[in-house]
């Protein structure tokens, strides 16, 4: 299948609150624990090396807006439940995100990242809650469903769509074995192609 997403370039990166864009172009935003797969699931996503992955947790603490296509942004968000992060690093990642979604009328969908093995870890369900509240469109991605058969994969897409029933959509992704893209691609495109309408 050819890549949908053919021009990917790393447009910003903000470290504050002062360089957050809430207009122009569509986001659409990254979320999940550190460690949860996130920068590899957007290389797996654009074809390159262009986000930083890394085996220490609590890396990323920098808002990244990658423009795809000339057409939207995906927005690669801080990791959270970061456990060794001082209160004063959480506390400014807090405010970021809360920032970042507050007033937001470029944001289109929130993708929540969840290792397939790890559901209903607390910080996860926060950020759930949080959104619900601000009244942000999301859907999940379980990461490396590769660590789990097929019975097992099943069975946690069932309990996440049993709890969260009027959720969007539950994508399932393996950026090791190169699995999931074409239907998260097929799915920005979609609501890329009805907000142009
Ligand atoms: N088995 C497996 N491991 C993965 C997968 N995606 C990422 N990882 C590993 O998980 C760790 C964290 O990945 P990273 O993308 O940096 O996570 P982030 O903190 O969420 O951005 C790295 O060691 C990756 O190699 C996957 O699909 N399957
Ligand atoms: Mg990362």
């Amino acid at each position: 299948m050819p890549s949908h997403f053919s021009n990917v370039k790393l447009f910003r990166t903000v470290f504050n609150v002062k360089g957050l864009i809430k207009e122009g172009y569509a986001q659409f935003a990254f979320a999940g624990r550190s460690n949860v797969g996130k920068s590899t699931l957007l290389n797996y996503l654009f074809d390159q090396k262009l986000a930083k992955t890394s085996s220490t947790p609590g890396k990323t603490r920098s808002v990244n807006y990658y423009l795809v296509n000339e057409q939207f942004f995906c927005v690669d968000l801080p990791g959270y439940g970061y456990a060794k992060a001082s209160k004063s690093e959480q506390d400014l990642w807090r405010r970021t995100l809360e920032s970042y979604f507050e007033s937001n009328s470029a944001l289109r969908e929130v993708f929540i990242l969840i290792d397939s093995r790890h559901l209903f870890l607390e910080k996860d369900e926060q950020m759930v809650v949080w959104l619900r509240h601000l009244g942000v469109p999301f859907s999940f991605v379980l990461t490396k469903t590769d660590k789990l058969t097929t019975t097992q994969l099943r069975k946690q897409v069932e309990a996440i769509k049993d709890a969260h029933p009027q959720n969007r959509s539950v994508f399932l992704a393996s950026s090791l074995k190169r699995t999931g893209r074409s239907e998260l691609v097929a799915y920005i495109d979609d609501l890329q192609k009805a907000l142009a309408e």
